[in-house]
């Protein structure tokens, strides 16, 4: 019976440290065209830490897809947008 609660403990930390992959929406101003749209894409594509990406013109958001057990911090997702020339406007988290 030790035993058991022991390995059940091990399991219950185990899934409690394993970072999932996150969806991060980001609102960004000043994407107007395709081109930017494109931009945006390929900025998030070099990072290691994004699985997917999609831009939406119409609500302004940058929709980031992480891969499980990579963080891809606030700080980061600032620069990328900033860099290539556009404004976060808010940035949200879902697991
Ligand atoms: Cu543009």
């Amino acid at each position: 019976m030790r035993n058991v609660l022991a390995i059940l403990s091990t399991l219950l930390v185990l899934a409690a440290s394993a970072a999932r992959a996150e969806t991060i929406v980001i609102t960004v101003n000043g994407m107007v065209c395709a081109f930017c749209a494109t931009g945006i894409e390929k900025s998030f594509k070099k990072q290691t830490a994004v699985a997917a990406i999609k831009v939406d013109l119409e609500s302004k958001k940058v929709t980031a897809q992480t891969k499980p057990d990579v963080l891809l911090a606030d700080d980061v997702v600032t620069k990328l947008i900033t860099d290539a020339g556009y404004a976060v406007v808010d940035i949200v988290r879902q697991p």
